[in-house]
């Protein structure tokens, strides 16, 4: 029987949800199928030419990556080949490994490992994940400043970066992105070296003055200072501030360092708000930190008001936040997450697909000012042009058309359907979900029953390219919003920037009323007991030192510098 024919019934039918994530569970399998045969055991598929590759350094990326949702896809023939191919050949592979992306192996393959030992307690494929922590812990441990090397090479443990144009740095979304996974290593193997390391480059991170909570959006592992001046919350940022949070709350709400350094970072997110010309979305622009204080970048360049899909996680996140009381003003949190939301909403349902494009440039009231004053300087002495105005604004451009299967945007519809109390805030959550996964069976099916992303939204015109992250949060996220919140707790469990299933290192208090970790024996996942060692381990690292004036260039800034005509309208 075809499911999109029965998701189709009408909005009150009772098999409705569940139609859509039996939907979603098909679609899983039919992305899967071509991938188990022209790429078992590759990195990727390339779905329009049917073969594979190893772009990630040949560790069965997608396959890894995959693991924890076909469990809670109730998948378990495909999850038990792959849990068998991964135990079998990982081992060597990890072994005999060249240089490999440490943030995205990080994220992808040892977070996707985890995952799959949190749902389903696995002693083999713990231990493989330790020996691919271990295999990547030099990216942490070489490091003379605590800030990681970008690529590990797996045999020799030789760890570095490549030159670029800012010299020797890791974009803080790299370097920042990766401690719920070693935490969890550290907890569930009781080695808390894993932990402590990878907290140690948030905390290296810390010893720069920050700008209003935010960190330049590259850093050197060399030296521990800053590469570039510019701050937000897209590429090369986004994550890092994931982090602070649901490293937090993966801690039992420990340290309250990290969750400080959240509250401060939505200082800085409230100063980069901006709305658009003429339908008033709000979004998060991009700045420069300069040496005199805060600036967003020139009015008139693009990179200001730029604004990339992969910033719809904040909804998401900013609805976390609020829901656990991590910042100082829920309410207000509340309100950007919803405006934050239906600002992405407009970005997939303006477009012919309905699917959000990569990245755009926002027009603001600033930025049509300054093109007129640009326009009449031009056309001065033209007389076609001198009495014409520009062409009036239309809330954005699209720079970067793609969408390559991307799952920010069905991240926030689930987390804010699980965590909204505003019923009329609430409802229309899941239908735009579906709108999307309809949107996806219409744009994105493959010639032979698979899917690919799109190099445009605007003109269905597939891309050679099916990302892992499309098993392991696009689908993910869609079937737990179909879902009942009994598929998964965000209580007890936090779910990774890749959206694997980790679990909330429990805390719980004595009768004296100090605060003490102890055994795990209240959670599910059954292994031993390690999280006092793995907390102990956290807070002994740097807790104290002060920011090392040392390790920034002059023209870093102090956090002093406050522009109060650049305060949004959600305050301080
Ligand atoms: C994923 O690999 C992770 O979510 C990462 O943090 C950034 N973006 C991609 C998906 O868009």
């Amino acid at each position: 029987m075809n499911a999109s024919i029965l998701c189709s019934t009408s909005d009150d039918a009772p098999d409705r949800w569940l139609c859509a994530r039996t939907r979603v569970r098909q679609m899983f399998q039919l992305a899967w199928s071509p991938y188990e045969t022209y790429a078992f055991g590759s990195d990727e598929l390339l779905p329009l030419t049917r073969e594979s590759r190893d772009n990630w350094g040949g560790l069965a990326v997608t396959m890894a990556d995959s693991l924890d949702t076909m469990l809670l896809l109730g998948l378990d023939e495909p999850y038990q080949t792959s849990r068998e191919w991964l135990l079998h050949n990982l081992p060597g592979k990890i072994m005999n490994g060249g240089d490999v992306p440490f943030f995205e192996v990080t994220i992808r393959v040892l977070g996707g490992l985890l995952g799959a030992c949190t749902l389903r307690e696995d002693a083999a494929l713990l231990a493989l994940a330790g020996q691919l922590g271990r295999a990547l812990l030099p990216a942490l441990s070489a490091s003379p400043s605590g800030i990681p090397y970008c690529t590990v090479h797996l045999s020799s443990g030789r760890a570095s970066c490549p030159e670029s144009d800012l010299g020797e740095s890791i974009p803080l979304s790299e370097l920042g992105s990766v401690q719920l996974e070693f935490a969890a290593l550290a907890h569930l193997l009781g080695e808390p070296r894993f932990a402590t390391l990878a907290d140690g480059a948030i905390l290296a991170a810390r010893r720069l003055p920050s700008v209003h909570g935010l960190y330049p959006s590259r850093m050197r592992p060399r030296t521990g200072g800053p590469a570039t001046r510019e701050v937000g919350f897209g590429a090369g940022s986004d994550s890092f501030y994931e982090t602070l949070l649901k490293r937090w709350l993966q801690g039992g709400r420990r340290p309250e360092r990290l969750r400080r350094m959240y509250e401060e970072a939505l200082g800085g997110l409230r100063r980069l708000l901006r709305r658009s010309e003429p339908s008033n979305l709000l979004f998060v622009a991009r700045a420069d930190a300069s040496e005199v204080g805060w600036r967003p970048q020139s009015y008139r360049s693009r990179t200001a008001n730029a604004f990339e899909h992969l910033s719809c996680f904040l909804p998401g996140l900013l609805a976390l936040g609020a829901h656990n009381n991590a910042g100082s003003n829920a309410t207000a949190e509340w309100e950007i997450a919803r405006e934050l939301l239906s600002t992405c909403t407009e970005l997939y349902e303006r477009q012919p697909t309905g699917l959000g494009p990569e990245r755009l440039a926002f027009s603001t009231a600033a930025s049509v000012r300054a093109a007129r004053i640009e326009w009449r300087r031009k056309y001065a002495d033209d007389e076609s042009y001198r009495d014409r105005e520009p062409s009036p604004p239309h809330d954005y451009d699209v720079i970067d058309p793609r969408w390559p299967l991307r799952p920010e945007y069905v991240e926030s519809l689930f987390v804010l359907w699980r965590l909204e109390t505003v019923e009329a805030y609430r409802l229309p959550l899941r239908e735009r979900g579906l709108r999307v996964l309809h949107a996806i069976e219409r744009h994105c099916r493959t010639s032979d029953g698979g899917y690919a992303g799109l190099s445009s939204t605007s003109r269905p015109t597939l891309s050679n390219r099916l990302e892992s992250f499309f098993f392991a949060e696009t689908l993910k996220y869609l079937h737990l919003l179909f879902s009942e919140p009994s598929a998964l707790s965000l209580e007890t469990h936090v779910l990774t920037t890749e959206a694997h299933v980790l679990p909330v290192l429990a805390l719980r208090r004595v009768p004296s009323g100090s605060e003490q970790e102890h055994a795990h024996d209240e959670t599910p996942d059954g292994y031993g007991v390690t999280a006092a060692r793995v907390a102990v381990a956290v807070d002994a690292t740097g807790a104290t030192s002060p920011p090392r004036s040392d390790l920034w260039p002059p023209w870093w800034p102090s956090e002093a510098f406050l522009d109060e005509d650049l305060v949004a309208e959600f305050g301080k």
